[in-house]
């Protein structure tokens, strides 16, 4: 059965050149630091983004975290934006783990955190409040619909940042798609922040791992923190091989997902019950509302996946769907179809609903 799977680029499978590359990697023992592909990896990642040094890590969630615990101390205050994935998606790891408070502001459609809402939220220093040391910023940010944060508006951030003794964090999951739509140098986009997370696994295809990159002092703390999570490592060059094909051959391919997410988008904005900004859509993300009578969109999406298309729940009226290098434009065309066979069986229902309801009011 053909299925069209935009949950999101996580979904992503590794390539047949990754699997070759697993099968074949050089590896060593990593606590020793002896692995040279997880060392290859690390490099290139590092010039990548223009920082001294990098670290592999398991995930882009345990990446965020380690660079928390670097940054802050426990009981101190984290700015970020109210949708970002450490806000909602960590499993409370962020007070868990790490002891600290997030303080959660809004930001504007285009997903830049608001600056004057920032600066009010930074907490004097006073022993009753949380110590604010850090931002963490998304780039492309996820929930405001993959939209690309710009060079001009970092160097805002780190302004601030500096202005207030503050460290910047950037939780770069998706930093390339933002890099290829902008086209520019990702490096622009790190500039001035004491820390990037990317992951690896979503539209660059690895299946584990996110690098986390900085100054030589952090990624040395770093490296001490991921140890003390439990996420060390020793011949994890048999994944980190599949790390360094991301990097080297997945990253120009992104263009294409943002070309299929605008498809969709388009063709998404033209059925009814879905409301969609299509200024949003950047990347590869797809956010959207959708309202029907008599079928919320949390049920919309469960009916939807016996149709072929498997999409994401967010909250109350908010879905979203992501592409990926493994959809392409006719996948869209036709989950593009089955949404909008969905819809109309959906209206029906309702249609055939609620003329009963009438007929039992009448008798
Ligand atoms: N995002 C995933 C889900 O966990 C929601 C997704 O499907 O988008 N930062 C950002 C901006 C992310 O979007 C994600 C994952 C992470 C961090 C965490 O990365 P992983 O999944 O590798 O822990």
């Amino acid at each position: 059965m053909r299925i069209v799977d935009l949950r999101s680029d996580t979904v992503t499978k590794p390539t047949p050149r990754m699997r070759e590359a697993m099968m074949s990697a050089e590896v060593g023992d990593d606590g020793f630091r002896e692995d040279p592909t997880v060392n290859k990896l690390e490099e290139i990642a590092a010039k990548k983004l223009g920082k001294e040094a990098a670290l592999f890590v398991s995930s882009g969630t345990m990446g965020n975290l380690i660079a928390i615990m670097v940054h802050t101390r426990q009981g101190d205050g984290v700015i970020c934006d109210r949708r970002s994935h450490l806000n909602m998606l960590t499993g409370g790891g962020t007070s868990a783990i790490a002891g600290v408070t997030t303080c959660p502001i809004g930001v504007d459609t285009q997903g830049r955190l608001d600056l004057d809402e920032l600066v009010s939220n930074i907490r004097p220093n006073d022993m009753r409040f949380p110590r604010t040391t850090l931002i963490v910023f998304e780039n492309t940010n996820n929930l405001a619909g993959g939209t690309v944060i710009t060079t001009q508006d970092t160097k805002e951030l780190v302004s601030i940042a500096n202005k207030y003794g503050l460290h910047l964090h950037l939780d770069g999951a998706r930093i390339f798609n933002s890099a290829v739509a902008q086209g520019v140098d990702p490096k622009e986009l790190t500039k001035g922040c004491d820390s990037v997370m990317f992951c690896l696994t979503k539209g660059l295809a690895s299946p584990i791992g996110a690098i986390l990159a900085g100054p030589e002092d952090f990624i040395i703390e770093a490296r001490r923190k991921r140890k003390l999570l439990g996420g060390g490592t020793r011949q994890a060059g048999v994944i980190a091989a599949c790390g360094i094909i991301s990097l080297e051959e997945m990253i120009d391919r992104l263009a294409e997902d943002h070309k299929n997410a605008r498809f969709l988008a388009e063709g998404l904005s033209k059925i009814d019950g879905f409301t969609l900004n299509l200024s949003t859509v950047q990347t590869n993300i797809v956010c959207f509302n959708l309202k029907l009578s008599g079928l919320s969109c949390k049920d919309f999406i469960k009916k939807l996946k016996d149709n072929s298309v498997l999409a994401v729940h967010m909250e109350g009226s908010f879905g979203r769907m992501v592409t990926h290098k493994d959809v392409n434009a006719d996948d869209i065309a036709y989950a593009l179809e089955r949404i909008e066979e969905t819809v109309d069986e959906a209206k029906q229902t309702n249609a055939r609903r609620e003329k009963s309801y009438s007929q039992e009011s009448v008798t």
